[in-house]
């Protein structure tokens, strides 16, 4: 291994934290202490544990449905949690599984909450607040954002876990940062108790789930690091923490073949009937449309349609989740929700007409190279980790560097292409940076077609970060700028308000633009221009990605962009004006 890459995974091994193993046998022990609640769903229909249903489903030919679901309030998501259930008998149609999305502030402990950016999405505060959701009606409730890798995790998988909740995630999530909160021993200490309480209940069937879009593999621009990345997760939790692993994804891998090969190669190397790896497919999110929003419908059936199809042919008991049409513009209603449930729905009334047709070679083929590669991905991590001095059996220090690790460096260091070829190049791309760098050549041809010019910003300097974990609007306006003639300084993901204009203030420039997407904007805007005016500065803020929050009263999140303007915040989406703005600014 090249010398700095082991010297740069050194740097990352943590100083002084506990064990990790003795951290696993802890967890068990508590785990041991409680059990896990009973829902009304598994009282109602009969079933021993939420694996038995999905067996159930497979057996008689029928998909398990999810949707995910994350209303402004506590009342709301219990109220919405009945009216599926209404819904359901209604209609007759079984739409059983609810994945409930809390707001972020869940995952942080209540005393960080006044001076964190209020997001989108709903409150708890005590064991009743997630006991009410499985009490609400008989559909199951899933608990993954916010709980296993927050700094909160430890009272969260609890309380989760004696709401009935059948399984615990999200994994991947481990690499998000939380507002204010830094104390990284406690909060991955933590999580290993966690992964021991998801062990103890191996026989209940609980499984720790992930989502790799949520993690590092979010920022992956090839399917095979998918898979490598995968069989280190699954390592880390099954084979170091004894907790059984299951795994969720599909928002970001949207190209058919890849993301259905995907799915068997999960499955033909960590799954099997009895014991399942894939929890769901979640509805692709970045083809979708976010005007004359109802064509929507069309990409999104005929996803769910090949799902089912290669459900009913492979059997993985793999529930489907689809996503509503209007994702592109905000966080759904429950009226759009039921919506894309029941089109998918009526898409599976037809799907035994259509499986006799299928021939599943081509995804058998693209299944066994991306095993064939993944493998080679996964070894060459352990490998390097190993070189480097990495303790590779302690489930703490393996989780810590992970957290620690650049995800692009990541994925370029340990990628078989450069082995074999001596330079990083995707196999099989993953979607959203290909289609980020197209956008980015439409504009900058579209900009120059108007006149500007590479030397246009004359080197300017720009500091440019993103307020949350999206990363790809960020990568937009930086390779924008930079082609536009700036010089770019780019501060990353989850930079706080006081970190953007440090950074601003060390490099010696007063333009700061951020993007930034959970409709956090108003909050980060004031915290940000009231720093700046602590500091007696002038800065030159700009702001784009999705401007909207969740204003009192209101249930769904409103647009904002005239508000922060108002403030004196330069909030627009349009990169001419941007570029325009900055050249102007001094
Ligand atoms: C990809 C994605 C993710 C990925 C991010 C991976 C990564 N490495 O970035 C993952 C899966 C991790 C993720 C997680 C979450 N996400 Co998300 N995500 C998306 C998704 C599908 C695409 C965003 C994207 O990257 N688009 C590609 C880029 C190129 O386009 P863009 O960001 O839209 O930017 C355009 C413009 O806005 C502009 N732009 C962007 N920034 C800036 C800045 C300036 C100055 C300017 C001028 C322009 C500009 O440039 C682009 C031009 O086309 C959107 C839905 C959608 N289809 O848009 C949801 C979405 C943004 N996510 C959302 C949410 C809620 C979340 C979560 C909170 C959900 C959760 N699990 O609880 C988490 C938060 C994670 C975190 N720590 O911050 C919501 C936001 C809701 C809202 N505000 O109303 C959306 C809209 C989905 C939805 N409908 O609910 N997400």
């Amino acid at each position: 291994m090249d010398l700095a890459l082991k010297a740069y995974i050194k740097s990352l091994i943590p100083v002084g934290f506990p064990d990790g193993r003795e951290l696993v046998k802890e967890g068990i022990e508590i785990g041991n202490s409680f059990e896990i609640g009973r829902t009304q769903f598994l009282e109602k229909f009969g079933y021993k544990n939420y694996l038995e249903y999905r067996k159930d489903c497979t057996e008689n030919g029928k998909i398990a449905w999810q949707l995910l679901m994350g209303l402004s309030t506590l009342e709301e998501e219990i109220d919405g949690i009945k009216k599926l259930d209404e819904f359901c008998e209604r209609t007759g149609m079984d739409i059983r599984t609810i994945q409930s999305i809390p707001s972020m502030l869940v995952g942080l402990p209540q005393e960080y909450w006044e001076n964190a950016p209020k997001p989108t999405s709903y409150l708890m505060t005590k064991a009743e607040d997630w006991k009410a959701h499985s009490e609400a009606a008989p559909i199951e409730i899933v608990w993954q954002d916010w709980h296993l890798s927050s700094p909160n995790n430890l009272e969260s998988t609890v309380n989760a876990l004696k709401a009935g909740s059948p399984r615990i995630g999200t994994f991947s999530q481990l690499i998000w940062d939380y507002p204010g909160y830094y104390d990284e021993e406690k909060r991955f200490s933590d999580m290993v108790r966690s992964l021991g309480i998801i062990a103890s209940k191996r026989d209940d069937f609980i499984t720790a789930d992930t989502y790799p879009e949520d993690g590092l593999p979010g920022y992956f621009l090839d399917v095979v690091s998918f898979v490598g990345y995968e069989l280190l997760e699954h390592y880390i939790i099954e084979t170091l923490c004894g907790a059984k692993m299951s795994l969720s994804f599909g928002g970001l891998l949207t190209e058919i073949q890849p993301r259905m090969a995907f799915a068997l190669a999960m499955h033909k190397m960590l799954g099997s009937y009895d014991e399942p790896i894939l929890s769901y497919y979640n509805g692709g999110t970045v083809d979708q449309w976010d005007h004359d929003i109802n064509a929507n419908f069309g990409t999104s059936v005929q996803e769910m349609l090949i799902e089912i199809l290669v459900e009913k042919k492979y059997k993985m008991h793999t529930a489907i989740s689809p996503v509503s049409v209007t994702e592109k513009l905000r966080v759904p209603t429950l009226q759009e929700l039921f919506d894309i449930a029941a089109a998918g729905k009526r898409a599976e009334e037809k799907a035994d007409e259509w499986l006799p047709m299928m021939d599943f070679s081509i995804l058998e083929n693209l299944r066994d190279d991306l095993i064939e590669k993944g493998v080679a991905f996964f070894n060459n991590i352990m490998d390097g980790f190993k070189e480097a001095g990495v303790d590779i059996e302690d489930p703490l220090q393996m989780i810590v560097i992970l957290k620690r690790f650049n995800p692009c460096k990541f994925e370029e260091c340990f990628h078989p292409s450069v082995a074999e070829t001596g330079s990083f190049k995707p196999y099989h791309p993953s979607v959203l940076g290909r289609q980020t760098m197209e956008i980015k050549d439409k504009i900058v041809k579209d900009l120059f077609n108007k006149g500007y010019d590479s030397n246009y910003l004359n080197s300017k300097k720009v500091v440019v970060a993103s307020a949350d974990g999206h990363s790809y609007g960020l990568m937009l306006v930086d390779n924008v700028l930079n082609e536009i003639g700036a010089e770019v300084i780019n501060g990353s993901v989850d930079v706080e308000p006081a970190t953007a204009l440090d950074l601003a203030d060390e490099e010696g420039t007063k333009i700061v633009v951020i993007s930034a997407h959970c409709g956090q904007v108003l909050d980060y805007s004031k915290q940000i221009l009231e720093l700046a005016k602590e500091r007696n500065k002038e800065y030159h803020i700009f702001m784009g990605g999705m401007l909207n929050a969740m204003l009192p009263n209101n249930t769904e999140p409103v647009d904002v962009q005239d508000k922060l303007v108002e403030m004196g915040i330069k909030a627009s989406n349009d990169l001419e004006y941007l570029v325009k703005s900055i050249q102007m600014s001094n």
